[in-house]
């Protein structure tokens, strides 16, 4: 990572007025319990991608949040759960790798569901951690105040937790607690980032990511999972403030293209619309967006194909893809 002289400095200057903190934070939690949704509602900004599909986000997304009492590094995971193809697997080590490397914790919870197995496993995990940890039990918005006090409770048996904060990811009910509490347990130090600076992730992954989001809200069944995105080509038309961008979507299966495509390419165009819509409100100008559906069998388990889409989402010093 490269330091900025002049960068830091400024921070510096920023931050001379209160004690400053600097440190990392991991959000873990089993599919759907709604950390991306926390994550882009703490920085105020959709960096990750959401769906109502499980497994939506597969690799570790960085955040960073700087205030005038700090900075905190987020590191939204994957879901924990049980791996069925290679690409699974490496999503767990990124989550597992999040859990090791971070000063706090937090496990999201969904409240409005019922404590099940998975959660039983999440709480053993939460045992072989030793940084502090936070429950922050979310979705309230959809949970009666009297099934909130007992679920509490139950998670406050074996003393893990240094707080539990009921919140609700999606209207932001409970996030100053969150900040607060996570701010409270950082380490004293320096911001490392430049103050705005909101990733470490180059552009090309981001899009990609909000290609594939579309992907997942207009597909069904496993089509979702067993499709990736990639960004093959990227044309910066200066002259006319305008971006090209080609981009694979790959599947696994011939029916699943077909799928994909939809009679007469309406499927394919329809997601391409969407994605390009949102595109050009992220990147801040015009956006000439192409798809090209493309089979890839058994992706999920090919080394070379996993190594280029984790090669695209690695972290750089932010902005340009290198
Ligand atoms: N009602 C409600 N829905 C939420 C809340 N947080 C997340 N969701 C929804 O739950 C689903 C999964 O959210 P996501 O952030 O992708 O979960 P993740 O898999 O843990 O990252 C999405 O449909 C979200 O809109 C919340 O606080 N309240
Ligand atoms: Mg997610």
């Amino acid at each position: 990572m490269v330091e900025d002289e002049e960068e830091g400095a400024a921070v510096e200057g920023a931050a001379a007025a209160t004690t400053s903190r600097y440190g990392t934070a991991a959000l873990i939690g089993r599919p759907n319990a709604g950390k991306s949704t926390l994550l882009n509602r703490l920085l105020a900004e959709k960096l990750a991608i959401v769906s109502e599909k499980p497994q939506t986000t597969r690799n570790r997304i960085v955040g960073i949040l700087t205030e005038p009492r700090g900075q905190v590094v987020f590191f939204d995971t994957p879901g924990i759960h049980r791996p069925l193809h290679r690409m699974n697997r490496l999503m767990l080590q990124e989550a597992e790798s999040a859990l090791q490397a971070a000063d706090v914790v937090c496990l999201l919870v969904d409240a409005a569901e019922p404590f099940g197995k998975g959660d039983a496993h999440m709480l053993e995990l939460m045992d072989r951690v030793k940084t502090p940890r936070l429950l922050l039990l979310n979705k309230i918005d959809l949970v009666k105040k009297s099934r909130l006090l007992p679920l509490i409770a139950q998670y406050s048996e074996g003393g893990r937790f240094e707080e539990i904060i009921p919140i609700s990811a999606s209207t932001g009910d409970g996030a100053e607690r969150v900040l607060d509490a996570i701010f409270a347990r950082l380490p004293e130090g320096q911001p490392l980032y430049d103050p705005e600076l909101l990733t470490l992730h180059p552009e090309r992954f981001l899009v990609a990511e909000r290609i594939r989001e579309k992907v997942l809200e207009q597909t069904q069944q496993e089509v979702p999972f067993a499709t990736a995105v990639l960004v093959d080509r990227w044309e910066e038309d200066a002259a006319k403030d305008l971006v090209r961008i080609y981009a694979s979507i790959l599947v696994e299966r011939e029916g699943q293209k077909k799928i994909l495509v939809g009679a007469g390419g309406s499927r394919v165009k329809s997601i391409g619309i969407a994605a390009r819509t949102d595109l050009e409100e992220f990147l801040e100008k015009k956006v000439h967006l192409e798809l090209h559906v493309r089979v890839e069998e058994r992706w999920r388990e090919n080394a070379r194909i996993l190594a280029e889409l984790e090669r695209e989402a690695r972290l750089g010093s932010g902005g340009e893809a290198e």
